[in-house]
């Protein structure tokens, strides 16, 4: 007796090297739900608030793993509230594989209970590879072909159980007839690296160029040293898009940051004066950020045809692996030893002592760029960082110097709130041994922290290391999107909108049974830090940090300068001393810069 569908399901994604599950019950998927239960401890089920966290932290799971994350949701509203995590997952090129109830079979187009088209639903997040399964004899090849297409195009399969189906026996080998399919289980690798004379075109551009910038994004993150190896031969700076912040360490002297709007204006003036960029495994969006056209002359390298030359009009586009094609390219690079690379050195450094002139900026009543300030060298060895969408992301990209050996992730392409304490508990379930900090804004925190703090309390005391600290930054603000209406659109800050409740975060840690630390003064920041780290229990640092300290990016245009003026100066009359200092700050080094 070979079980029912719900048991098979199991046995093959076992067979696939699948040990955990992040999802939530319901009706649809009981036949599942049973045969993980009799599966019994090989597999490991992880019970989350809510679907969407299910996929959040699957999509996580693969980030910190390389594995495909799989999350499981009943049909209807379960299946519904996937969607967010999967695009996150999806935006970012992450292999998840999604596993939804349905109604039953002969109840299909009945507009009966919790029916939704949910084919239809998943067609654009998981276009790649979405099957109903009807019959039992077809779930063997879902299974292999989801798993498949998941890990070695990165995308979302998703793949939809009628719940009568679950129930049925098992076929786990379909008969030998017209018909049938028969699919096996497996997937490596190939090692992908362009061809040689490709590899010597790129090489003459890098060879020819006298002030190369690269830029290296999360396709990277596997290729720390061939990244190092190349920039020192080239004697390049590097900049990091957000999802590749841990690809190289930040404290490399020629390691520009972070670019773009939440970038470092090292990064912004090596971008401006290179006459060559080596951009490897990002797809960072703002073109704006990049050499102007014709300023540069470029090479790419991206594991995926549809993201070369996308940003940047690319002159040699190379398709391959980051980490072998950089090994590729090293042996034809010749070494530089001109003076870009002291210039870089001599930017980079200065942008660090303007990070810490800032942080050191007295705030009220606390600075949220000093919290970071005071956790950069505080980075416990191994950890792992996450962040939300909000403020705290700039501080996080900048401020933070990752060291080698270091991890972080968030939401990258689709930069969605709610997901970094999602984030933190996948990587504490990945990886137990390590510390985890995820560094979530107070608006991210009432709408999924909350309750993922709840998933923490359920699950903290089989980590291995109980080093899991939330910083919630509570500024009372939705605070990101407030500095963007006064800088964008020039507007104040609209009140019903922007305004979010104040919420002791750290009394709602100390009611689950973990620590809250509470801290609104620059001089306890550190012992607070201090304490959080030495804890025996999961923390949440409550930082209140004042809303007027402004995110804004490496430079502005004259338009921001004049809207964010007007907001200042005309409609909101208490925006204080901290925003005239930084945009002062701001203007006095930027305003040549025009868009
Ligand atoms: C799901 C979702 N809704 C809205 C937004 C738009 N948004 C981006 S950042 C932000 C503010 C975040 O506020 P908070 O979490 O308090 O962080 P803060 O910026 O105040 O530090 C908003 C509303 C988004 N990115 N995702
Ligand atoms: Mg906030």
């Amino acid at each position: 007796m070979s079980g029912t569908v719900g048991d098979f399901v199991w046995k093959r994604l076992g067979e696939w090297g699948v040990r955990r599950v992040f999802g939530y019950p319901g009706d649809g998927i009981n036949g599942l739900l049973g045969g993980l239960q009799r599966a019994g401890d090989r597999f490991e089920f992880v019970q989350v608030r809510h679907e969407e966290m299910a996929a959040f932290v699957a999509g996580a799971h693969a980030k910190f793993t390389g594995e495909v994350g799989v999350c499981l949701a009943t049909s209807g509203p379960g299946a519904i509230h996937l969607l967010n995590g999967l695009y996150d997952a999806r935006l970012d090129h992450q292999p998840v594989l999604a596993l939804v109830g349905q109604q039953a079979r002969a109840a299909l187009g009945g507009h009966y209970q919790q029916e939704v088209d949910l084919h239809n639903l998943f067609k654009d997040v998981a276009g790649a590879f979405v099957q109903t399964a009807m019959a039992p004899a077809q779930v063997r090849h879902l299974i292999d072909r989801a798993m498949r297409i998941a890990i070695a195009e990165r995308k979302i399969a998703c793949i939809i159980f009628p719940n009568d189906l679950q129930e049925l026996d098992a076929a786990e080998v379909p008969p030998r007839k017209h018909g049938t399919v028969h699919s096996g289980v497996g997937y490596s690798a190939p090692k992908l690296a362009p061809k040689e004379a490709d590899l010597r075109r790129a090489a003459d551009v890098l060879n020819a160029g006298q002030k190369i910038a690269m830029l290296v994004g999360a396709g990277a993150l596997h290729a720390t040293d061939e990244v190092i190896a190349v920039a020192q031969k080239l004697g390049a700076g590097v900049a990091k898009a957000l999802l590749g912040k841990a690809a190289v360490p930040d404290d490399l002297p020629y390691v520009t940051g972070s670019i773009g709007l939440l970038g470092t204006k090292p990064s912004w003036d090596m971008m401006n004066g290179c006459d060559t960029l080596l951009m490897v495994g990002s797809g960072f969006p703002y073109s704006e950020f990049l050499p102007k056209e014709g300023q540069a002359r470029g090479v790419q390298i991206d594991i995926e045809p549809g993201m070369l030359s996308l940003r940047y009009p690319m002159e040699v586009p190379l398709l391959g692996d980051s980490a072998e094609t950089l090994k590729a390219l090293l042996p034809l690079l010749r070494q530089k030893d001109g003076s870009w690379r002291g210039e870089i050195e001599g930017w980079a450094a200065d942008g660090w002592k303007t990070l810490e002139g800032r942080a050191m900026q007295s705030a009220d009543p606390l600075n949220p760029q000093r919290v970071f300030w005071e956790l950069s060298p505080r980075l416990p060895e191994g950890c792992i960082l996450t962040a939300d969408s909000g403020s705290g992301t700039n501080w996080y990209a900048r401020d933070l110097k990752g060291r080698r050996g270091m991890m972080g992730s968030l939401s990258g392409g689709l930069a969605t709130m709610g997901a970094g304490m999602s984030y933190a508990i996948a990587a504490n379930f990945a990886h137990p041994q390590r510390p985890v900090i995820a560094c979530v804004g107070d608006g991210a925190m009432q709408m999924n922290g909350m309750n993922a703090l709840i998933t923490v309390t359920k699950y903290w005391q089989q980590w291995a290391n109980p080093q899991f600290i939330c910083l919630v930054l509570n500024n009372r603000d939705l605070n990101q999107v407030t500095w963007e209406q006064r800088a964008m659109a020039g507007d104040p800050k609209f009140e019903a909108s922007q305004e979010v409740p104040d919420v002791s975060y750290s009394s709602y840690a100390e009611l689950l049974g973990l620590k809250g630390i509470f801290v609104d003064s620059p001089e306890r920041v550190g012992s607070a830090w201090d304490e959080a780290l030495a804890a025996d229990r999961p923390v949440v640092i409550e930082a209140y940090t004042d809303p007027n300290v402004p995110p804004l990016p490496p430079h502005i245009t004259l338009e921001q300068a004049k809207a964010l003026a007007s907001s200042m100066f005309g409609g909101e009359p208490e925006l204080g001393r901290v925003v005239r200092g930084t945009v002062s700050d701001m203007l006095g080094g930027m305003l040549p810069h025009r868009s």
